[in-house]
């Protein structure tokens, strides 16, 4: 194959380089966009509900590679708009929850914001894979302001408990271990552990709930701020409570 890096081609690469580094720029502002509402949402629900429901939230973008493997899994052109068209995971984010009703209304809360489009909704919670693989997934699409336009950039939500996000992490490794064929008593194995998972889930948001239920009778004078734990000291509660009367 001929090299590309001939002197006369040297000027072209530049500008290949540039408008695949501004393509790929976009996808890194969505993220910087979304992280930042995920992280007003945790603080406003660790607020309202007095824990908090995120465990952790990893981001991260597709390399070119990987794109180029979906383009010709796909088999669409391999061009900028098309890309932009038909690869939706490109910006992904994954949210790891402590319980399964925070999956959903913390997914409640990003698909009213008035700034994002839910292009597709999947819930395989309600509707696990045949494997066993739960999660929420949502496609979305917000708006980037650039310095000259305003572009609208899809990410990938994935949304799930602790015991999924286990359970897929560990699905992952022996998906490629097998090279995508695992034995029959693996998969079969790999199911049951993801129904014992889901049940784990169920209880652990029972016992969760019997807590809270606890925990509405108890005099607390803190609150949380900017994650910090902060008190309310008794002379200002006390004037408030009074002139509230
Ligand atoms: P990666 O490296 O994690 O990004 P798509 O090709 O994305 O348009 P699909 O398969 O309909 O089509 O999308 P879906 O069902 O929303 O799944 C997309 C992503 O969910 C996958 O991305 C995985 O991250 C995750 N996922 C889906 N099914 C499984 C599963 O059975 N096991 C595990 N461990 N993860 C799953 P990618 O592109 O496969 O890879």
């Amino acid at each position: 194959m001929e090299t590309l890096f001939t002197p006369s081609n040297v000027k072209k690469l530049k500008a290949v380089k540039k408008e695949l580094t501004r393509f790929m720029m976009t996808y890194q502002f969505a993220l910087d966009e979304l992280s930042t509402k995920i992280d007003i949402l945790q603080q406003e629900f660790h607020y309202i509900h007095d824990y908090n429901p995120i465990e952790h939230v990893k981001s991260r973008i597709k390399t070119p590679e990987s794109i180029l493997k979906k383009v010709h899994r796909k088999g669409i052109d391999l061009t900028l708009p098309a890309i932009r068209d038909t690869i939706h995971d490109i910006a992904g984010i994954r949210i790891t929850c402590s319980f399964i009703s925070d999956i959903y209304e913390l997914s409640y809360m990003l698909e009213n914001q008035k700034d994002i489009q839910v292009v597709e909704r999947k819930d395989y919670i309600m509707n696990p894979k045949p494997n066993g693989y739960q999660s929420l997934h949502l496609i979305l699409e917000i708006p980037v302001f650039m310095s000259d336009r305003v572009l609208d950039v899809y990410v990938e939500v994935q949304i799930r408990t602790i015991a999924m996000d286990f359970w897929a992490s560990l699905e992952h490794k022996i998906y490629y271990k097998y090279n995508h064929e695992a034995p029959p008593a693996i998969l079969q194995e790999l199911k049951e552990a993801a129904e014992t998972a889901g049940r784990l889930d169920e209880k652990m948001e029972r016992l969760h709930k019997e807590i809270n239920k606890a925990k509405e009778t108890e005099n607390d004078t803190h609150f949380i701020m900017n994650h910090e734990k902060l008190h309310l000291p008794e002379e200002f509660l006390a004037t408030y409570i009074n002139s509230a009367r």
